[in-house]
């Protein structure tokens, strides 16, 4: 969470990537399913070549289910394997085995027609700061994981980790740098926390994030914070909201920070409901 994305970094990071692809059968991209486009990496696609890939719209248990469903499709018309992932959830083990032993197979079936013996499937996993690669990798590892890296004389660098009959998944994702050029994605991006708030404008973020509701989700938004109306300009309900929840300073003025603060938690905790703040149809062409 603390790099910088500056174009050298960006290069390096690149260029290991790159490198370790080599060694790589299927590649494996988390997203955010809150925000499938911004949260995917812009270069990945260039990346990834020929290789086999999966596509995990991960958190999805905070986004919205049927925006989940449109997203999954968008995607699946594109030619990814498509899943929709919650990485703290033990059922999400399967269908992810199953989905890199599908994507393997192709593979697998022309190299024993060139006489080449099947060896393990090696998985990779790609996604931006905060996407959830951490948890999937320890989520499908489990105890595996931790006995690899016990014992001794076991390098602490990358290593493969035997997922399952026939499966390595290296044990270190690659962190892809998030698209910060385009300011509406850098906004959702901050919304959502893949990048640190203190380099952050609580308020104006809030403000992006009460549009949307407004637009999207008014029922839950009215329901959180038990409004019968919302008010239609954004800082007008900014302050509603603050008022209503009694954030208000000694001169009476609406205390801007604690809203936003509030906001911002309150929707990443999914207290607002399950949120989507990106739309298939928004981003054909
Ligand atoms: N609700 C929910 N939370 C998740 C999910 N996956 C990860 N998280 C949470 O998201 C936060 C970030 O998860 P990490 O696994 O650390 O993300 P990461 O991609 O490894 O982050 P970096 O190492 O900073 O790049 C943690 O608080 C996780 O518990 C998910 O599918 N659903
Ligand atoms: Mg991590």
């Amino acid at each position: 969470m603390d790099i910088n994305w500056y174009p050298g970094h960006m290069a390096r990071t690149r260029r290991v990537i790159l490198d370790t692809m080599k060694n790589v059968d299927i590649v494996i991209e988390l997203v955010d399913a809150r925000i499938p486009t911004a949260s995917k990496n812009p270069d990945i696609a260039q990346m990834i070549g020929n290789k086999a890939k999966i596509l995990i719209l991960n958190k999805s248990d905070l986004a919205d289910p049927e925006q989940n469903k449109k997203w999954a499709e968008y995607y699946r018309n594109l030619g990814y394997t498509v899943l929709l992932g919650n990485s703290r959830s033990r059922d999400d083990r399967k269908p992810v085995l199953n989905a890199i032993r599908e994507a393997y197979r192709e593979k697998a079936e022309r190299d024993a027609k060139r006489g080449i013996v099947a060896r393990t499937a090696r998985v990779m996993i790609l996604g931006i700061p905060n996407v959830g690669k951490s948890t999937f990798i320890n989520n499908l590892c489990g105890a595996r994981r931790a006995e690899a890296q016990d014992r001794p004389g076991v390098t602490q660098k990358k290593q493969w980790v035997p997922l399952a009959e026939g499966i390595d998944l290296l044990d270190t994702p690659g962190i892809l740098w998030p698209k910060l050029e385009n300011q509406s994605d850098a906004a959702l991006l901050a919304v959502t926390g893949a990048i640190k708030d203190t380099i952050l404008d609580l308020e104006g973020l809030s403000l992006v994030l009460l549009a949307m509701l407004s637009k999207y989700y008014p029922e839950q938004l009215k329901a959180r914070y038990k409004l019968t109306e919302l008010e239609p300009k954004a800082y007008d309900l900014f302050l509603q909201i603050g008022r209503k929840r009694g954030f208000v300073l000694p001169g009476g003025d609406v205390d801007e920070e604690r809203t936003a603060i509030t906001l911002l938690d309150e929707f990443r905790g999914a207290k607002i409901g399950r949120i989507s703040l990106e739309r298939v149809e928004n981003d054909v062409g």
